[in-house]
């Protein structure tokens, strides 16, 4: 019993720390399902509209924890010109943001499909 225990508690413990990895495994229910908990993590968000002229995209985003944002609607920038190539209207993504230089930019996607 003792060992069926702190085998439970190890399963656990490390699904918490590893939020990407079980995001791979369990794609379809993750969403939303589990705020960022202290490290940075990926946030939801939706593209709202793409500016390829201008390197931005508008979304509407999760709660930034690591920027100190509560959920809203924004233009970012993007660390790579050619995702925007790959971004729809409509899309959900998980993403990472992080102020540099003093503009707000994507710095990671997730999810692209
Ligand atoms: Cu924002």
């Amino acid at each position: 019993m003792r060992t069926l225990f702190s085998a439970g508690l190890f399963a656990l413990a490390t699904l918490g720390a590893l939020p990407a990895q079980a995001a791979g495994d369990h794609a379809g229910h993750n969403m939303a399902s589990h705020a960022p908990a202290g490290k940075v993590a990926l946030v939801d968000g939706t593209v709202k509209k793409i500016d390829q002229a201008g390197g931005k995209v508008t979304l509407a985003h999760g709660p930034l924890t690591n920027l100190d944002m509560p959920a809203m609607t924004m233009a970012f920038k993007v660390k790579e010109a050619g995702w925007l190539a790959q971004l729809k209207p409509g899309q959900k993504i998980r993403f990472m943001a992080d102020n540099v230089d003093g503009a707000m930019m994507v710095t990671h996607i997730d999810a692209m499909k």
